[in-house]
């Protein structure tokens, strides 16, 4: 078993103030639990949102798939945000060369930069795209995920691409605040892994994705946040569901610390 520091212990080892703030809010809230808010229409997501604010880190999107948007719905996040306390990360993962990633990230109709507080990269194409996000996130204090591992079932990532893409995290800290992924892959307290594809039973879906339990992602492999869609956006009882979640991997966490 691993034996980890507190969220409060690596909040005040962080120089990034995104990640502070994260550690922050985790430890205030008692929730390592971010919601993916997959949903296509922006009433559903302001509905879930107000239910599970309360008991989530932060709340994922994905805001190319929502059919009616508007800076109004966004507006309405940012209220929701601040009302529950948690931060928003939109789910693009950016790829492309790096002026590209530019305009996607600060363009477009969504304007990502000026709300989301986090982002996620694939760094497949090289050192452009986090070059180009940083120099539009940087100075607006935003964060920026990298994705190392994934978690459907044939993904082409190699250990070797894992390996750089964790140096990478580790050379860019004053805007990498960690990783999407599957394992604990740095030792550095101050990178944080936040891992997707988990409900509460370990399974899959029939496109691929495989769901590990929450005990197994934090407490056996030592990752640090649960990211669930699915698993509590279709359930009967979403509030309660969320605690549920919220509970399971907070007590994961918690044992870590014994
Ligand atoms: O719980 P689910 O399966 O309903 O949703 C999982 C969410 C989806 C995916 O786009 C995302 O997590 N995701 C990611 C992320 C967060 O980058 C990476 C990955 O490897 N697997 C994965 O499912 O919104």
């Amino acid at each position: 078993q691993i034996k980890k520091l507190s969220f409060t212990e690596r909040g005040k080892l962080c120089t990034n103030q995104m990640t502070k703030k994260l550690f922050g809010i985790m430890e205030e809230k008692k929730s390592n639990l971010v919601v993916s808010a997959d949903f296509t229409q922006s009433q559903q997501i302001l509905e879930l949102v107000d239910k599970v604010g309360p008991h989530v880190c932060m709340v994922k999107t994905h805001i190319d798939i929502v059919e009616d948007f508007s800076q109004d719905f966004i507006t309405k996040l940012l209220q929701m945000a601040q009302k529950h306390k948690f931060l928003l990360f939109e789910d693009r993962k950016y790829a492309d060369i790096g002026n590209t990633v530019k305009l996607q990230y600060n363009n477009g109709i969504y304007h990502v930069s000026s709300w989301a507080d986090i982002i996620n990269a694939h760094c497949i194409s090289g050192l452009g795209v986090l070059a180009a996000l940083k120099q539009i996130g940087l100075e607006k204090n935003k964060g920026c995920l990298l994705v190392a591992e994934m978690s459907s079932t044939g993904n082409m990532i190699t250990a070797e691409y894992t390996a750089a893409t964790v140096k990478l995290a580790e050379e860019n800290k004053d805007f990498v605040i960690g990783f999407i992924c599957q394992n604990r892959l740095s030792d550095d307290p101050t990178l944080l892994h936040l891992t997707p594809g988990v409900q509460l039973k370990k399974g899959s879906d029939d496109l691929g994705q495989q769901y590990l339990t929450p005990e197994e992602v934090i407490s056996k492999r030592g990752n640090d946040v649960i990211i669930v869609g699915r698993g509590i956006t279709q359930s009967a009882d979403v509030i309660n569901t969320a605690i549920a979640y919220k509970q399971s991997a907070y007590n994961a966490y918690c044992q870590l610390l014994q």
